[in-house]
């Protein structure tokens, strides 16, 4: 027999919306699983929500035949901006099917090893600030990686340089696209009626979606009309077919899912890499570590792609710093039938709204033991990754509807991350900083300062 799932008590027309603490959700979330267990359930806004927190539930909703993406909360919101591209579409719209197929070989390892070079020069860029403002410099590492990464994904993909390196703020599209990503969050959570009299906030929020989508369509027919011989994405969304059904992408869909490599893949990233240094300055023998291992394979001279394998120990400091931090903190999912979960334990109805907290998930002390709050990347070595149990490690989602940008990503960070250590000995600006976090649709360390050192050798 099922048993109820528990829900903590709830407020007259706003449910248990003010359960959650409105800058970072997450922590809510965090601590409700603490409270009431593995799962429970939430009345947001009037639309009931389950969230999932252990590993072996995220198992089980983790089965494709039987649970499948859905598009709800700030993800939602996302799509005044990117309507049915390919983080945002709903599974039964067809465009997903038709960028998905049309886009995955673009994303492969191979074609993204061939995007190196233009990402090297997007990571040298970084470099040659950071030695050229010296170790006095505070140097706020969120705002350095946000310009690596969208700068990055606008370079590789469409050959656009935003040269976010070369302006005191960061430049106007950068800021549409975070105070864009931030309202977006907020009005999931906002009652309608709040919303309906918040004007100004509105306008902003579609000024912030103009500017965006004029850069977008700029791009694109300006690339329509002065052809360029590289193969890029934009390329490929312009000129290929799907391979199913033989149709070509609308110009619509194509600014829409190159805006949405721009959201999907900057913050996620920017995020990563400022966790990774978080927790290297917090651990400094796992820097030691990482240290030598770099010294020892590249000595001074430049990382190339094949280096990569012969770092298992960058390896394990990235997927530990997703395990404790996976930047995209939770994801939804949906019942495709009236089912159980649990061993029959707790009813699920067709249709219901399903969050799995990654964050919370990642953290199992069924799947990562007492110290699952303990940053270690030796529990990533030595074939103990590959021996986890399914699912289990799920910071890039999983599934069709996984993250396409996974080997982009992977690569970037390698190596941004790898260079930095190379050539810089990092400190805290305050050694008493202890990890706090900012969250939008993505969470991110706030108020991190660090100072780089370069390392005799130069860059
Ligand atoms: Mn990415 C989907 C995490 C980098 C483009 N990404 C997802 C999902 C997660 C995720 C989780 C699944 C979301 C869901 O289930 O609703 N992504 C990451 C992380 C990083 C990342 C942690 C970096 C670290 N992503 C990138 C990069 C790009 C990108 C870089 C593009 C250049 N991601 C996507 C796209 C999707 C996605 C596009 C949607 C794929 C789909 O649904 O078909």
């Amino acid at each position: 027999m099922s048993v109820p799932i528990p829900q903590p008590p709830t407020i007259p027309f706003i449910g248990n919306v003010a359960s959650l603490e409105r800058d970072v959700p997450l922590r809510s979330f965090d601590l409700l699983a603490k409270t009431y267990g593995e799962i429970y359930q939430l009345d947001m806004l009037g639309n009931n929500l389950i969230v999932v927190s252990s590993h072996a539930l995220t198992n089980e909703v983790s089965d494709e035949a039987r649970f499948q993406k859905r598009v709800t909360g700030g993800l939602a919101q996302v799509r005044n901006l990117v309507g049915d591209g390919l983080f945002t579409a709903q599974p039964e719209e067809p465009n997903w099917g038709i960028a998905h197929r049309l886009l995955m070989p673009a994303f492969g390892t191979i074609a993204v090893k061939g995007m190196m070079e233009e990402m090297r020069d997007i990571s040298n860029q970084l470099l040659l600030k950071w030695e050229r403002f010296g170790p006095e410099k505070v140097i706020d590492p969120s705002e350095d990686f946000t310009r690596v990464a969208l700068d990055a994904i606008a370079y590789c993909s469409m050959s656009y340089r935003l040269n976010s390196f070369y302006t005191e703020q960061q430049p106007e599209f950068t800021i549409a696209m975070g105070d864009f990503l931030a309202e977006s969050g907020a009005r999931a959570r906002r009652p309608r009626v709040l919303q309906a009299v918040m004007l100004g906030t509105s306008a902003k929020y579609e000024a912030d979606i103009k500017t965006m989508r004029d850069l977008a369509e700029q791009i694109v027919s300006t690339r329509k009309a002065h052809p360029i011989p590289k193969h890029d994405l934009l390329d490929t969304m312009l000129n290929s077919r799907d391979p199913k059904t033989g149709q070509a992408m609308s110009e619509e869909s194509i600014s829409q899912n190159l805006l949405t490599f721009l959201i999907a893949g900057h913050e996620t990233s920017s995020g990563m890499m400022t966790f990774m240094v978080y927790y290297l300055l917090k651990n400094p023998e796992t820097m030691r570590t990482l240290r030598a291992q770099v010294d020892t394979v590249l000595g001074d001279r430049p990382i190339h792609y094949e280096d990569f394998d012969k770092l298992p120990y960058l390896i394990a400091v990235m997927r530990e710093a997703l395990r404790l931090a996976p930047t995209a903190p939770m994801r939804s999912t949906t019942s495709l039938e009236d089912t159980t979960i649990g061993g029959g334990k707790y009813a699920i109805k067709k249709g219901a709204g399903i969050a799995i907290s990654v964050w919370s998930m990642h953290r199992d002390p069924a799947v990562w033991g007492e110290d699952a709050e303990e940053f270690r990347p030796e529990r990533m070595l030595d074939g103990k990754f590959e021996a986890l149990p399914p699912n289990a490690w799920q910071p890039f989602g999983f599934g069709a509807r996984g993250c396409i940008g996974r080997a982009f990503a992977w690569q970037e960070v390698c190596l941004v991350m790898a260079s930095i250590i190379q050539k810089f000995d990092l400190a805290l600006d305050d050694p008493s900083y202890t990890l706090q976090i900012k969250q939008t649709l993505t969470v991110k360390p706030k108020g991190l300062r660090i100072h780089a050192t370069p390392r005799a050798g130069g860059v």
